[in-house]
């Protein structure tokens, strides 16, 4: 049976759960769940009613860092967490960053520029989009300072730091947005390469057809 992974396309922490699995060639069914919309016995493995949930038989879990955790134990591929103390601790924090100070500016331009008036018909908040915008340095001059000239955030391969980053800026281009190359060039770079990484184009390229099946 193959696992079933919860929750919709543009959320930015199932991105991260399906570049992982994609990452691992690890096949699943995905059950389209909308965060407020969740079926009624949902709240037994996901208590905060969130996005994403996943299950493998009858075990069932919640959170996406706790869910590429448990990927990553219970199967068997290449690592998705870099091997060193130190540069595992340096991905955690990078999903940590994503997962937070990232989610509350990028994501929030997302939500207010196109959730809101997509899926709650409500008028985009441009007065909060352009506050968030002028806090867009912040993150873009963080991330270039560890970007320039690197392939990747951690060390020399790929890993979850790259694919939480990668996760939430993928919502801040389909809010219309690019990354600013003669600001941060070792960030437009870095994200116009990784976007070709077979994982990651898969899973981008499977939303596309997605978005288009719902349209
Ligand atoms: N820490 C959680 C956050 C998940 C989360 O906030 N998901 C959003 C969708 S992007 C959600 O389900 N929100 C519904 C709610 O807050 O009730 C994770 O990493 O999975």
């Amino acid at each position: 049976m193959k696992p079933l992974l919860y929750g919709i396309g543009v959320s930015p922490y199932v991105r991260k759960v399906r570049f992982v699995l994609a990452f691992k060639g690890i096949e699943y069914d995905f059950d389209p769940v909308i965060p407020g919309q969740t079926p009624e016995d949902y709240s037994e493995f996901s208590p905060l009613k969130k996005v994403p949930a996943f299950r493998v038989g009858d075990f069932a879990i919640s959170d996406s860092s706790v869910i590429c955790q448990y990927i990553e134990k219970k199967f068997n591929h290449q690592s998705i967490y870099p091997d060193s103390a130190e540069d595992l601790a340096r991905a955690l924090w990078f999903e940590e960053y994503a997962d937070s100070r990232m989610t509350e500016i990028l994501g929030g331009i997302f939500f207010n520029k196109i959730a809101k008036p997509l899926v709650f018909k409500m008028p985009a908040d441009m007065e909060r989009v352009a506050e968030l915008e002028a806090r867009l340095p912040e993150v873009f001059d963080y991330l270039e300072k560890h970007l320039e000239g690197n392939k990747y955030l951690v060390g020399n391969s790929i890993s979850l730091a790259d694919f939480s980053v990668i996760s939430i800026l993928q919502n801040f281009i389909i809010a219309g947005y690019t990354i600013d190359a003669e600001k941060w060039p070792g960030s437009a770079a870095y994200h116009q390469q990784i976007i070709q990484h077979p994982a990651i184009s898969m899973v981008l390229e499977k939303e596309v057809t997605e978005m288009a099946q719902m349209a």
